[in-house]
């Protein structure tokens, strides 16, 4: 755990936090600003600053990371299509360096994004 990071916080329960999924690895909640009706984070319970930072000892974790994104996107309705987004680094517009897919959906999406 990195004691600075916010979504370390939310996985330690000192900040608290809507959630949707949690098991032994991974942890999702509502976002708490939506950019679509359905606004959900599937993170990593260990501290990883983001998918640029990941290393193959967290293969394993990742794919589990994007099946949970699945699970959550069924268990809330998505059956029409969803999009998982890992914004990575300053350019990728990563505001939160603790690694997130966002699992976005309950709207049409359009392409490219901002
Ligand atoms: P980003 O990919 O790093 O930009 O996404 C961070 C997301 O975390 C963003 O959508 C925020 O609304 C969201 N978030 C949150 O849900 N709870 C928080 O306490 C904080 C950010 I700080």
């Amino acid at each position: 755990m990195a004691t600075d990071c916010i979504f370390c916080r939310i996985v330690a329960g000192t900040i608290p936090s809507t959630k949707v999924f949690e098991d032994d690895r991974a942890l999702a909640f509502r976002d708490l600003h939506p950019a679509a009706p359905v606004h959900v984070l599937v993170i990593p319970k260990e501290h990883i600053a983001s998918t640029a930072h990941a290393v193959v000892t967290h293969e394993t974790l990742l794919g589990h990371l994007m099946l949970t994104a699945a699970k959550v996107a069924d268990q809330e309705g998505l059956a029409k299509g969803f999009r998982i987004v890992a914004n990575t680094g300053a350019d990728g517009g990563q505001t939160v360096d603790h690694l997130h897919l966002h699992v976005l959906g309950g709207r049409s999406m359009t392409w490219p994004p901002g």
